[in-house]
């Protein structure tokens, strides 16, 4: 399958970067990654709360940067803006077969928080889901077939059943490539998955030629469910694009709504990116530039809503936009 070309992308207007952008950088962390970033972000028990990924290098081995060791980091803020990083991680997962866990996105249902995340095996990308009531421990509930990830879960039941957002990677039926679509399976336990449905396709979203995932946990608004997702193009004529010997993709977050009785039914999506590389921060030095990747969403009383996103696979970021003007790019926008 060959990729047409995207071209430049812009952010929306009602979107608002943080002027402390970042809000996490590797230098506010103590003990010394070398990327943080896509972090999942929630108010839970009166803080707000933060779980990033870390990436280390590993100077011994020559391994300078990338991907190579990763744990995950825990930081609690009273605005979501500054925040206080814990003096020591708060879970890492290797093993025989586990090589590490990563991506976590956090939703509170009742009393507890739990945690979707990406785990790399021996023998495939899974995706998990956890719980902890504070931070310092996690049960794992479930851990999904290889290739699945991305997961989010919505904040409460619906119809009886947990609802979770996924994007499996299909490689076989999708012509050998990435060509990767964003699905939704629900649960009586949060243990065993089913009902699986495709929601959104990579050929329905303008602004991606190569996949499109979930990203952030969906809020609840009086006009639906709204959530934001991942939307990747690929443009073979990118080179060399950040510390990685060469990065051909860029990583844009679109903004969708979803009925709130009925989750799998798209009410409206906004047409172009709402957020699109454009900060030095995220176009610039970084391990893989040109990367936005929502992972937090929170929706404040006063109609603002915090969108927390990694930039450039290296720092956390913080945007602001109202929630009206989010339902109205979505209402505005094709509907399915
Ligand atoms: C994906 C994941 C994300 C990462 C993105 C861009 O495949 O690994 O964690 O942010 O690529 O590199």
């Amino acid at each position: 399958m060959s990729h047409f070309t995207i071209g430049p992308l812009a952010s929306s207007p009602v979107v608002t970067r943080h002027a402390d952008n970042p809000i996490l950088s590797p230098g506010d962390v103590p003990y010394g990654p070398a990327m943080v970033f896509n972090a999942g972000v929630a108010k839970f028990k009166g803080k707000y709360v933060m779980v990033f990924r870390n990436d280390y290098g590993d100077e011994k081995k020559g391994i300078v940067a990338p991907h190579h060791t990763t744990n995950l980091g825990l930081a609690f803020s009273d605005d979501g803006i500054k925040w206080e990083v814990q003096p020591e991680p708060c879970w890492s997962w290797q093993d025989e077969e586990v090589i590490r866990v990563y991506d976590p996105r956090l939703t509170v249902i009742g009393e507890q928080c739990y945690m979707c995340f990406a785990v790399d095996t021996k023998h495939g990308l899974r995706g998990g889901i956890a719980v902890t009531e504070d931070f310092s421990s996690f049960k794992v509930l479930s851990l999904s077939l290889p290739d699945n990830r991305n997961m989010v879960l919505f904040p409460e039941r619906i119809g009886g059943s947990y609802v979770r957002l996924e994007r499996p990677m299909p490689v076989y039926s999708r012509g050998g490539k990435d060509r990767f679509d964003m699905w939704m399976s629900d649960s009586p336990d949060l243990k065993y998955w089913g009902n699986s449905k495709l929601l959104l396709t990579v050929e329905d979203v303008a602004f991606a030629n190569d996949k499109v995932g979930p990203g952030a946990p969906p809020v609840k608004t009086d006009k639906g469910w709204l959530t934001l997702f991942h939307a990747v193009d690929l443009d073979l004529g990118r080179g060399k694009n950040g510390w990685e010997d060469s990065w051909k993709k860029r990583y844009t977050a679109g903004v969708l709504l979803l009925d709130l009785a009925d989750p799998s039914r798209i009410i409206g999506r906004a047409s172009a990116p709402l957020l699109a590389p454009e900060a030095k921060y995220e176009i610039s030095g970084g391990f893989r530039n040109d990367v936005i990747f929502p992972g937090g969403m929170i929706l404040e009383a006063s109609g603002e809503v915090k969108i927390y996103y990694g930039a450039a696979d290296t720092v956390e970021c913080l945007a602001t936009a109202h929630v009206d003007d989010l339902l109205r790019l979505c209402l505005e926008g094709k509907i399915h």
